[in-house]
């Protein structure tokens, strides 16, 4: 296009000689930076012809007028009026505005951020008058300001200059020039430009942030000196989160939010507690004592969450602090999603009311991949929460590793989030102004434009790691400059006082104000509401204290089912529906209709329709889960003709609840950990993850671990996820064989979890509806089918649904037909299930009996003892899997399998039959797959496999 319209330009008779050059500078500096010229002139290069369109004229009248303009600007008292003087003032003018853009792109690369002055401030060239052809003879000369100098249409270079440096370079570096959005960019400009980055505050809040600063100082050195020596990881260094925290609630208060979550590390994490959150110190303090009642196996003190409602300006707020595990940065999917559920419970889709805030390290922010893995999500339909706050608490050192040579290879740990265009406000946390007005910033911000902001508080850490370690050993220049560097608020204090705003002795007496509350175990958050809106909590307690095996009734009558089948394949006229999707969806018609058996696909979403039915929400996400991986689901469908999307479920009835249901982006770490935020958030709906095939779970290996499965023992926090994880040994390779049963249930303890194996339609149905129909909150790791989908045998009827139950164990129905006749019992888990029935067909077998252990934990000792029993004649027990002996569920069960036949036969061994330990999950060969199966399920049913079947 450039080329072109500069033809274009050049052809016009108008512009000719310098004009042209003129107007070619200020196309250049448009194309750099739309906003950099006046908005004249970028309403001109709007509306020009793009380059197919080049050969059309423009108006003469329009260049006329632009020229006219142009000749009334040029026209200074001070420019000669002959065209070679004028012709250079238009080329400096044109410089001019380049070196206002080259402020906006690179001035934060100047600015004062460290309060340490260790970093050198870099050297820009091109913030150099000289690199844009100016220099200092120019400083008196008035130049346009364009869309800079806002208010003001000229002013010397010299001010300009001085605006500039003041407005970019001073003590915030802002970071927005990446954004595509015009209209965001511009909005940052003029935030930072009508005010040159520094509003005046008013004397009160200059107090109130002093205050808010002595509150942090205050409860740093109160712990200091009374617990010396125990890990606290202090804030000490970056005390101006705490105003910045303050401003945040108080203000997304003003904006009408009525919650707030907020995520963050070890670091700075009791004075939030105690000085934002209103934690009573008095209760912080037995726990450093040791005096706290903890249940279950508990965690430790700066992994505690907490929950309070506080007053704003705009009525009361809930805020809610996550609790964490150790490991950095997984918290911040788990607050997405725990957002997500609070907004979906308000009905709330603009997203405004409640806001996700996230403090991160700077080490960890730059150097963990879930970060990347939260930003990716942050705008897609099924994880939007409208923006989050993320804080930065850049005290630019990792532990003992030092933030540039060796931390990250990016400029900033912050430059993770331009990918998906975030604002980035580095402040120098020393300027507890400049972070108040970034904060209000990046606030506006989010409640404007419903997206990621970052800002990097850039600050130090006054001690070690934690408060044991010695810092100097590793930083000794860094450590030499803090020994002697004042605190933040003992820096702004002096600085209130030289302004006249605090009055002789009014620094001290906030100090000892605050202390004498902290000796007195009082409250320190003033505006901490002591009798909380209760309404704006979820009740927890009809799921507390619950057995986990107590029976559950998922049976419904006939008619009923039917009639909600009928709706779940009803499909309006104008979709049109794809051939072989058509066919599904005529399939479960007959299924309906009771003229063909019940397949898995169907049996799955009348669980999920009959909950729906029942006003209970449903929510499914994961990859490609509206089709399925295995193309069994179509739960959406896509109409051939106009490509929109059609959810039968999402139409069952007026007023029904959310039936969610999502692909995910290609992550597992992230988007698990919002499914456990929302679970842990929202008690009354399925919640489900599907992983595409279950290996790919390890990659939200932490999730799992840290949350799911001892989430509830460390925080007494209960989650009813579910995860669907499918699991087959079908000879595809080492991959995607295995969900690596061996790690659930190695995991599995004090009934944390369910672990389950389904292998008939109906189970999957009973199951799912179980896991909410319940008050029973567990996670549910249910290991799903991939060729059982389609399995002539995995079938059943709509009355198995409607009058049936999920079982434990399913007993050998043939077998108990003539039960003295086994002498074998084989005790199994899923698909393989199918080949031994298969197996013992072919070779005849009436001696044998195989039952299915269809939840593998908690172990269902009894219903496998009533299973086996009626075998009197038993000889041999077996437990035969398709996993190899290493993984599996042999190790982990067979003290459960010993128990149950040692007390029905003593003395009897339990055999294993199964493939040999490996080390991968399956064979990379289907010739050796099939192999090991055939020896398997010999070993099993006790024939030689060499020996051909009768
Ligand atoms: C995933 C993970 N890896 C390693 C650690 C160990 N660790 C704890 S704190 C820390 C340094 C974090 O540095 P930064 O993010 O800058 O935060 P800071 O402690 O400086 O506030 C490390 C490596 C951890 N907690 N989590």
């Amino acid at each position: 296009m450039q080329q072109g319209v500069m033809e274009l330009l050049r052809r016009s008779s108008h512009i000719s000689g310098g004009n042209a050059a003129y107007v070619e500078s200020m196309y250049e500096s448009y194309l750099l930076d739309p906003n950099s010229i006046p908005d004249e002139w970028r309403d001109y290069f709007d509306r020009l012809p793009t380059v197919e369109a080049v050969q059309i004229d423009i108006p003469h009248s329009t260049v006329q007028e632009h020229f006219a303009l142009l000749g009334r600007q040029k026209r200074r008292p001070d420019a000669a009026q002959h065209d070679g003087v004028s012709t250079e003032y238009e080329r400096k003018q044109v410089r001019v505005v380049q070196l206002i853009s080259a402020y906006r792109q690179r001035g934060h690369q100047k600015a004062m951020l460290d309060p340490l002055g260790l970093a050198e401030r870099e050297h820009v060239p091109d913030l150099a008058l000289s690199f844009h052809q100016l220099s200092e003879a120019d400083f008196d000369t008035t130049f346009q300001t364009g869309s800079f100098y806002i208010g003001k249409e000229e002013a010397t270079l010299r001010e300009i200059v001085d605006s500039l440096e003041r407005t970019y370079c001073h003590t915030i570096g802002s970071e927005f020039m990446h954004i595509v959005s015009t209209e965001e960019r511009t909005w940052i400009q003029r935030r930072l430009d009508s005010v040159r980055s520094a509003p005046a505050y008013e004397p009160d809040v200059k107090k109130h942030l002093l205050e808010r600063l002595t509150a942090a100082e205050g409860l740093e050195q109160y712990l200091a000196s009374r617990f010396p020596g125990a890990k606290r990881f202090g804030l000490e260094g970056g005390e101006s989160l705490i105003p910045m925290m303050d401003e945040l609630v108080q203000r997304a208060g003003g904006y009408g939010a009525k919650e707030l979550v907020v995520g963050m590390a070890h670091r700075g994490r009791l004075a939030v507690l105690v000085n934002i959150f209103g934690k009573n110190p008095a209760s912080l303090f037995d726990e450093f004592e040791g005096k706290a009642i903890y249940q279950g196996s508990g965690d430790v003190k700066y992994h505690q969450g907490f929950s309070s409602n506080v007053m704003t300006r705009g009525g009361e707020i809930h805020m809610a602090l996550a609790f964490n595990p150790s490991h950095l940065e997984i918290v911040s999917p788990v607050v997405e999603g725990s957002v997500r559920a609070r907004q979906d419970r308000r009905g709330n889709v603009d997203r405004d009311q409640v806001v996700p805030i996230i403090v991160h390290g700077d080490a960890a922010f730059a150097g963990q991949g879930v970060v990347m893995e939260t930003f990716q999500m942050s705008q897609t339909r099924a994880y939007v929460t409208g923006g989050t706050i993320h804080i930065v608490l850049n005290n630019q050192v990792g532990f003992t590793t030092s933030r540039r040579e060796d931390a990250r290879s990016t400029e900033y740990c912050t430059d993770v989030a331009k990918m998906v265009q975030a604002p980035i406000f580095h402040v120098n946390g020393d300027d507890p102004e400049a972070v108040l007005y970034v904060t209000q910033m990046a606030m506006d911000y989010r409640q404007e434009f419903r997206k990621d902001v970052v800002i990097d508080l850039v600050c130090y850490r006054r001690r070690g790691h934690n408060e044991a370690d010695e810092p100097a050993a590793t930083q000794p220049l860094m450590y030499n400059k803090i020994r002697n560097h004042p605190t933040t608020r003992a820096i702004y204090a002096q600085r209130l006082t030289e302004e006249g705003v605090l009055a002789d002795g009014e620094d001290r007496a906030m100090q000892d104000e605050y202390r004498s509350l902290l000796e007195a175990g009082k409250h320190v958050a003033k505006s901490l509401v002591t009798e909380p809106n209760t309404a704006m909590y979820v009740d927890w307690t009809p799921y507390i204290g619950q057995n986990p095996s107590q029976a559950c009734d998922t049976t419904m009558p006939l008619s009923k089912l039917r009639e909600i089948g009928a709706k779940t394949t009803e499909i309006p006229e104008g979709v049109v529906v794809q051939r072989q999707v058509a066919k599904i969806y005529e399939d479960r018609r007959k299924m309906t209709a009771g003229a063909m058996p019940l397949n898995w696909g169907y049996a799955e979403l009348l669980a999920y329709a009959t909950l729906l039915d029942a006003g209970i929400q449903v929510r499914l996400t994961g990859q490609d889960v509206g089709r399925g991986t295995f193309s069994h689901r179509h739960a959406v469908v896509h109409s051939q003709k106009e490509g929109e999307s059609y959810v039968p479920l999402q139409h069952m009835a007026e007023g029904q609840p959310k039936f969610d249901i999502y692909d995910s982006l290609l992550s597992e770490m992230a988007v698990l950990g919002f499914e456990y935020g929302y679970a842990t958030t929202q008690p009354n709906a399925l919640i489900i993850w599907e992983a595409q095939f279950g290996d790919f779970a390890n990659n939200a290996q932490v999730v799992i671990d840290q949350f799911i499965t001892s989430g509830e023992l460390k925080w007494q926090r209960l989650c009813g996820l579910t995860m669907l994880l499918p699991h087959g040994y079908e000879g595809q390779g080492p991959e995607h064989s295995s969900a690596r049963l061996e790690r659930f249930l190695q995991m599995s303890a004090e009934e944390n979890i369910q672990v389950c194996v389904p292998t008939t339609p109906a189970q999957i149905y009973h199951l799912l509806r179980r896991q909410v129909l319940r008050p029973v909150r567990k996670p549910l790791i249910v290991f799903s089918p991939k060729s059982l989908l389609r399995h002539k045998d995995a079938i059943s009827t709509l009355e198995d649904l409607s009058l049936g139950s999920f079982r434990n164990v399913l007993f050998d129905k043939d077998a108990l037909a003539d039960p003295e006749k086994i002498d074998r019992v084989v005790m199994c888990s899923g698909k393989v299930f199918y080949e031994l029935c298969d197996a013992r067909a072919q070779h005849g077998l009436d001696n044998v009996a195989i039952v299915r252990i269809e939840q593998l934990y908690p172990f269902p000792e009894d219903e496998l003892r009533e299973a086996i029993a009626p075998f009197v004649n038993m000889k041999n027990a077996v437990w035969c899997q398709e996993e190899p002996q290493n993984q599996g569920a042999w190790y982990s069960t067979l003290h459960h399998l010993k128990h149950v036949v040692r007390g029905l036969k003593p003395g009897m061994a339990v055999g294993y039959a199964g493939r040999p330990a490996s080390a991968a999950p399956a064979a990379g060969y289907s010739a050796l797959h099939n192999a090991q199966l055939e020896q398997l399920l010999g070993d099993a049913l006790g024939y030689d496999v060499h020996r051909a079947p009768n």
